[in-house]
């Protein structure tokens, strides 16, 4: 079974950050996840710009941008002119008084086009903009935090979003408190790929390595 597998660098070691990139990549890790915060829409400041340049820079494999600010397309081609062709950047909807031009210039720049979903949104108030993306990131856990509970309602979510991903064309990704129970569960069912942060892949005693081959062969 094929899932894809996200390290959430908000969760690495910033004093090892090079090391990081490269055990991860050693490891097995498909792509980079790069929680951009601007301590408004979000109350936290994790990631910027520099920081996901700098894995730009120290990785080839793509890098997926998850945009926690207000008013994204306001400085989108910072994120965009730091970026290759076939990465991912998420806005999310509530940000922006116009999710769809945003998501345009992403599309324009050759980025794949993502919307995050928080815990609290419903797929209703996204559905036009489920025409428009390619990846859906369900939300779990309220943004702004590594290291939270996972809440059990967005299972529905998921549920059905997983009953429209065919006719609308988009994938399903996992971001929040993500355990191996929820990957056992949830990728034979078609979630795309899981983010791993604190629950599953950080602050561990093995190595990101050990870690990643547990998860995949969890699943035949
Ligand atoms: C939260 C952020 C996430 C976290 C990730 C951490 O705002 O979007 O990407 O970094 O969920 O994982 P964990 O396992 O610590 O919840
Ligand atoms: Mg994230």
């Amino acid at each position: 079974m094929q899932f894809e597998l996200m390290a959430s660098m908000m969760c690495a070691d910033y004093g090892n950050l090079e090391k990081e990139v490269k055990n991860l990549e050693e490891g097995g890790i498909d792509s980079f996840h790069i929680d951009i915060m601007d301590g408004r829409y979000v109350p936290n400041f994790a990631m910027s710009l520099y920081d996901m340049r700098y894995i730009a820079k120290a990785t080839k494999k793509p890098l997926d941008v998850h945009l926690m600010i207000e008013h994204p397309n306001n400085r989108i081609s910072l994120f965009l002119d730091n970026l290759r062709k076939g990465d991912t950047v998420y806005i999310h909807p509530e940000a922006e008084y116009h999710p769809s031009t945003t998501l345009q210039s992403i599309i324009n720049a050759g980025m794949i086009p993502g919307i995050a979903i928080n815990p609290g949104t419903s797929v209703e108030t996204v559905m036009e903009m489920l025409r428009i993306v390619k990846k859906v990131l369900v939300m779990s856990v309220n943004p702004g935090n590594a290291g939270q509970m996972y809440l059990p309602y967005v299972g529905k979510k998921i549920t059905k979003l997983l009953s429209m991903k065919e006719d609308m064309d988009f994938e399903i990704y996992w971001d929040g408190a993500c355990s191996a129970d929820k990957i056992l569960e949830y990728a034979p069912k078609g979630v795309a790929g899981f983010v791993l942060g604190t629950t599953l892949l950080f602050g561990k005693e093995q190595s990101y390595g050990e870690t990643l081959k547990n998860i995949r062969e969890l699943i035949f």
